[in-house]
């Protein structure tokens, strides 16, 4: 019989090998990962292995904060807890939901908010798979309006065609280009506004996403059209206001060129930062904010996650 954290490790494991992702489907399948390890472990492997799969689960990918947010706030709910087993069960398992809840209604007003930013006849450029930005795209042509997006497809791992595929089976008319050609593309076709989503944001408005963001916003300030970056908050990473840097993962080289000559070494970088004076607004759970806004706004939704985090971090300064 499989013991309950060798499910933790298949998560991880899919996460890691990029089965699973972009950050709200890690998060997601993260919190449901640990769900079920708390329902099934037994009372001995719950004591032994919550920190463990905690571990696990938080090491899969480095840049995903929203993942630490929640699990740093089931481990503190079961630490309340310890001394009596079952307690802390119900307690994980009754976190955990109430996480997941507060993502699915974060989600489902980023995407009320940013449909209406969406330009009927309009041009939109996006990079990389984001679920966040497909939704309020469909949801905007679900309402009636009609507009073109131009997805790049995002070497080496070709996320952008996922985005073209789901905007396309939802009759939205797409123009897929290569990740060098953004310029290219916004002389062409002089798009209303570029959309991206969000890995991670730092306490001061910077956002992190897939690499080519920075690119798209240089060229939307080149070409003069705005760029709104739509995500949940819960994606701030916290540690950011203790002074921490966001940890950027370096992925396999072997991605990019699997069998590179010897003396090339490949460099792949996942993410990269865009600054809050390339963003125009955080289309996010409270409306459309700027950038600098954020960490206020956190702490006005999030009173009880923000408590959890800068009380570990005051432990730990
Ligand atoms: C995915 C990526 C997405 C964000 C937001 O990178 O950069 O824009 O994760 O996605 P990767 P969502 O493919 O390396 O995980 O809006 O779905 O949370």
């Amino acid at each position: 019989m499989q013991t309950a954290l060798r499910l933790v490790e298949e998560t991880a494991s899919k996460i890691r090998r990029m089965e699973i992702r972009g950050a709200t489907a890690i998060l997601r399948a993260s919190l449901e990962a640990i769900r079920e390890f708390a329902q099934r472990a037994s009372d001995e492997e719950l004591r032994a292995e919550f920190s463990r799969a905690i571990e696990l689960l938080l090491n899969a990918r480095p840049t995903e904060p929203a993942v630490r947010n929640a699990l740093l706030y089931i481990t503190y709910v079961f630490r309340e807890h310890k001394e009596n087993v079952s307690e802390a069960r119900e307690a994980v398992i009754g976190a955990s939901q109430r996480f997941l809840q507060m993502l699915d209604d974060a989600l489902s007003k980023v995407v009320e908010y940013g449909w209406r930013r969406i330009p009927n006849g309009g041009v939109i450029m996006t990079h990389c798979h984001s679920k966040t930005v497909v939704n309020i795209l469909i949801r905007a042509h679900r309402e009636g309006k009609r507009f073109v997006v131009i997805t790049s497809e995002t070497r080496p791992l070709y996320q952008g065609r996922r985005t073209a595929r789901e905007l396309a089976e939802a009759g939205i008319k797409v123009y897929h280009i290569v990740d060098a050609a953004m310029r290219w593309a916004a002389r062409r076709f002089k798009p209303d506004l570029a959309l991206i989503g969000a890995d991670a944001i730092t306490s001061t408005g910077v956002v992190i996403n897939k690499i080519g963001s920075k690119l798209l916003a240089l060229v939307a300030r080149e070409f003069d059209f705005p760029l709104y970056v739509a995500t949940t908050l819960l994606k701030l990473d916290l540690r950011t206001v203790a002074g921490e840097y966001v940890p950027i993962e370096m992925r396999s080289p072997s991605e990019v060129w699997p069998d590179a000559p010897p003396n090339v070494e490949v460099l792949n970088p996942a993410f990269e930062t865009v600054s809050p004076e390339f963003i125009d607004g955080i289309i996010c759970e409270a409306g459309v904010i700027p950038p600098h806004d954020v960490l206020r706004v956190f702490k006005e939704l999030y009173p009880e996650i923000w408590n959890v985090s800068s009380t570990s971090h005051h432990a730990s300064l």
